[in-house]
This record gives structure tokens, sequence and C-alpha cells, in this order.
């Protein structure tokens, strides 16, 4: 992995990526002013409001090649939009993301409702580029946009009491046909443990490859936890919650036995039904070792010291 200085006195990123790749929703539906409906003009999948606001080069990078854009806004898991693959990218286009608010409850001074727009203001927005490791050993690298999560937290100001953060994503089954059947228990529910929410590789995602985060990848707002199994990287989220008690989290509830609520990723400990030491890069014919922590390792294995990973999958 390479940690990399932020100069900055560079451009950023979107400040140099060319026009071709920005989202101008403003600009297209001026162009289709009067007779085309933006929509039909834009496609369905377009039609996402909001802009992505200007931000940085990260620090973390990695010298691996990206997955291509197709291949990360087509072939996903988000069960709102049903079980397979495909699903996300066919079903979620006519998400709704804007307006968005996230409600903030629990051990906190500061609980309320915060407007997505808002909070992309608040914080340092900067690009960087992550390994996702999903349990069903594929894997990707993806330029994601967005800010860290500790600092966000922070500002909501967690009481002492708060040792856990719990997501929860968006339940509306008119716009989520998943939720009309009862394959997971909904609303999709995630969570992490304080430490682990205030580590600095932890974010909130709002963009990906420089433009605002398509609907299938979990717009508007989503976690990136890039050290552990995919699922635990909620999409979509609509609340934030600070805890004393460990949530019950989707996953976990749906089969304990299978995921458990750390979701590390670990080669030496298999899924029950098929091992981890092995993952198929998307793009990739050779399969790869999958590396402790994703190959996060060094930053965060002092979190879990002292813990058995086998007992605590
Ligand atoms: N709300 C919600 N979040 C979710 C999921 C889901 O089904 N619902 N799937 C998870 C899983 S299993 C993975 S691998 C990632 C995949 O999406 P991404 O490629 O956009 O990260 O999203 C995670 N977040
Ligand atoms: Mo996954």
């Amino acid at each position: 992995m390479l940690i990399k200085r932020w100069d900055p006195s560079a451009p950023k990123p979107s400040e140099i990526t060319p026009k071709a790749l920005w989202l101008d929703r403003r600009r297209f539906l001026a162009m289709s002013a009067g007779t085309v409906a933006a929509g039909a003009l834009l496609g369905p999948s377009q039609a996402w409001a909001r802009n992505l606001p200007a931000y940085r080069e990260g620090a973390v990078t990695l010298d691996e090649d990206l997955t291509d854009r197709d291949s990360i806004t087509s072939y996903n898991n988000f069960y709102e939009f049903g079980p397979d693959k495909s699903d996300p990218k066919r079903h979620a286009a006519g998400l709704v993301t804007d307006p968005w608010t996230v409600t903030i409850e629990g051990e906190c001074a500061r609980p309320g409702v915060v407007d997505v727009d808002a909070l992309m203001a608040r914080h340092d927005l900067e690009e960087r580029i992550y390994r996702l490791r999903c349990v069903e050993a594929w894997s990707m690298v993806i330029p994601w946009v967005g800010m860290e999560l500790g600092p966000v937290l922070k500002a909501f100001e967690p009481t002492a009491n708060a040792k856990w953060v719990e997501f929860t994503t968006l339940f509306d089954p008119e716009q989520m046909p998943g939720q009309r059947r009862d394959v997971l228990p909904w609303p999709y529910v995630e969570a992490l443990r304080m430490d682990e929410a205030m580590h600095p590789l932890t974010m909130l995602a709002v963009g990906l490859y420089g433009e605002v985060l398509p609907p299938q990848n979990g717009a508007p707002l989503r976690l990136v936890v890039p050290w552990k199994y995919g699922f635990k990287s909620i999409k979509s989220i609509v609340k934030i919650r600070f805890t004393e008690e460990m949530p019950r989290t989707t996953w976990n509830i749906q089969a304990p036995s299978e995921y458990g609520i750390f979701a590390n990723v670990n080669p030496r400990v298999s899924h029950p039904r098929w091992s981890q030491r092995r993952e198929r890069r998307i793009g990739e014919f050779q399969r790869r070792e999958t590396l402790m922590f994703n190959g996060y390792e060094e930053q965060v294995a002092g979190l879990y010291a002292g813990m058995d990973l086998a007992k605590w999958y």
C-alpha cells in the first residue's frame, strides 16, 4: 500500500478531471429545457441529482490497476434491489437520493437530522483508492471519493457510553423492490466498534471515479471499511446511532455462523461453505492470495490485539 503525502498546493483532482467525466446535471438540464424531459435525455441511470463538490487527492492509494468503472457499477450486491449481482444496476437507477437526510441518534450530545449536502460542505472530501473484498471471494480496486468517518462522528459528540456505531439503510419497499420479500431482515443494518469507526481508513463515500455515487453503489452516502468483507460497507445510509451494547446486524442475524460481527478479511478463517484463502480480482484470470485484513494489516491489526480471530470472525 502506498501512503502518499498530500501536497496542498497541487490542484484538486476535481479541478483537473476532464469535464466530460463530470455529471453536471444542471448543464444537461439546460440543454434539454423545453421539449425533452431530462430523464429521457440522460437515461434513468444518469438522472442522479446533486453534483460532487471539489475534492482533493487523498493520502491513501494503491499501485494496483483500478477495476474498470463498468464492472464496479454493474456487478455488485445491493439486496434491496434483488439478490443477483446484476440487479442493483438494473433496478436502482430510479432511487431518489436528493434531498437526503441522515438521522443521528443514541449516545451523543448532538443528535438530530443532517442533510447530506451540508455534511459534504462541512467535511474534507478526498479520493482514496481501496481494495474491496467481497465475502463471496471476488475483489475490486475502487477509487472512492468521500470523507473520513471519524471527524464526522466526532461532530455529533458521542458520549463516553458510545462503544458502537450502528448504521441503517433506507427502508422503502416502493423504491426498493427487494424489500418486498423476506430474503433478509429489513432494513439493512451494520455496525462498527467505536475504535474501528474512528480509524483513519474508515470512510463515508459520496463518489466513485470522480462522479457522484451511482444509486447501485449506495448513493448518496455509504460506508467503506476496506479491511472488512464488503457486506460491512452499508449503502444508502439514513440513520447513525451510537450505542453502548453491540448492535444486531443484518447478516449476523441472518446466519451468525457464516457472518461474524467483525467480518475482518482473514484468509485463515474459512467461511463454513468455502475457503477464504484466494480471491478473484474482477478482470483478472488467475486467482490472488487473499491478504490478512485485505492488505491493511499494518494499519489495523492493532485494533484486534489479543483477540482470538477464529472466534471473533
Ligand atoms: N444496504 C446494503 N448495503 C450493502 C449490501 C446490501 O445488500 N445492502 N451489500 C454489501 C455487500 S455484500 C457488498 S460486497 C458491497 C458491494 O457493493 P459495492 O461494490 O458498491 O461496494 O455492498 C455492501 N453493502
Ligand atoms: Mo459482499
